[in-house]
């Protein structure tokens, strides 16, 4: 491959901060001396940092909530009047930092199209999961019927409706099929980004109400921690494998390091017990690999500020050097 690697500093999308310290420590744990070893060609002009986008401070105080505003229960939708104009329009305090996850991915599908186009292999460094959008935007530039394999606890099949907590890294996947905000929906291109037919969830463990009904409406399919107990991770992904590369011209994964179990990736801002092992998730990438048929890739959610050991970021680099092709023997 000839890649690009991406890094993105931005954890605005996630709940807690920490995220955008990501991609450093990913370079720190020593990615581009493995990728070397494996046998690609890196070289400096091969690695991009997206500057922050512009704000008015990290943390902008939000508008006072209007008098009547009932505080949500969890998973619960808003049963209040829209009071500000267009009701079908959701208010935009129930999707938070929405400017600058908005001005994150615009620039991130940028750079990911500019990538893909010149033949090469984009490779993502998060930040958090809201960055999905970008990434899959900029690769649909590119690829009218894009595979998507998502990796994770969650679904993130969340819309400002369902989501419990406004956090927008739930919300992605939604978007890129094309429901939900429009400026999350539209974004780098007309949507839907990708179909459901396209799209495989693996390793999910925990899943909102509203995300159950998208995932039932949609018939996308889902490999639960579950499956993989009963199924065993190989024939998991032979028939994932299977699902992504029909009909399709490129294949992306997106990998939210919260899929894998949190005794190996415990830094991670929404940990969620029994997850993958250190050897499902390789042999997952490992067979991926074989199958050649990935043509980019991200890896986020790394957060280093909630561990001490960087194990986590470590991982990472396993992991894309295992996708990468490297083997064992
Ligand atoms: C939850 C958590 N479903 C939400 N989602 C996370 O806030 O929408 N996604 N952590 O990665
Ligand atoms: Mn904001
Ligand atoms: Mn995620
Ligand atoms: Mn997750």
């Amino acid at each position: 491959y000839l890649l690009t690697v991406i890094s993105v500093p931005f954890d605005l999308g996630a709940g807690l901060r920490g995220a955008s310290l990501g991609p450093d420590a990913i370079l720190q744990a020593g990615l581009a001396r493995r990728l070397q070893q494996i046998g690609h060609a890196v070289e400096a002009a091969d690695f991009v940092r997206l500057p922050l986008p512009p704000t008015r401070g990290r943390k902008p105080t939000p508008p006072a909530a209007p008098a009547t505003a009932q505080p949500l229960l969890p998973g619960q939708a808003s049963t209040q009047p829209d009071t500000n104009a267009n009701a079908l329009v959701p208010p935009a305090s129930r999707l938070k930092h929405l400017d600058e996850v908005a001005a994150i991915n615009r620039e991130l599908a940028h750079q990911v199209a500019a990538s893909a186009a010149g033949g090469r292999f984009p490779l993502v460094l998060g930040g958090d999961h809201s960055l999905a959008i970008g990434t899959i935007s900029g690769l649909a530039q590119v690829h009218r019927r894009l595979g998507v394999l998502w990796f994770d606890a969650h679904s993130d099949l969340n819309t400002a409706e369902t989501s419990p907590s406004g956090n927008i890294h739930g919300m992605s996947l939604s978007a890129l099929l094309g429901k939900g905000h429009e400026r999350l929906t539209q974004l780098g291109g007309a949507a839907p980004k990708v179909r459901p037919e396209h799209v495989v969830l693996i390793g999910l463990r925990d899943l909102d109400p509203g995300e159950k009904a998208l995932i039932a409406a949609e018939g996308i399919r889902c490999f639960t921690m579950h499956d993989i107990d009963m199924l065993g991770m190989a024939k998991v992904m032979e028939e994932a494998i299977r699902i992504v590369s029909r009909d399709t011209d490129g294949v992306h994964v997106s990998f939210d390091i919260d899929s894998v179990d949190p005794v190996e990736a415990p830094g991670t801002g929404t940990p969620v017990r029994g997850g993958l092992s250190y050897r499902e998730a390789h042999l997952a990438l490992e067979l991926l690999a074989e199958a050649r048929i990935v043509t980019s890739a991200e890896f986020v959610e790394v957060n280093p500020t909630l561990e001490s050991d960087g194990r986590t970021a470590k991982l990472a680099v396993d992991l894309i050097s295992s996708l990468l092709g490297e083997t064992i023997l």
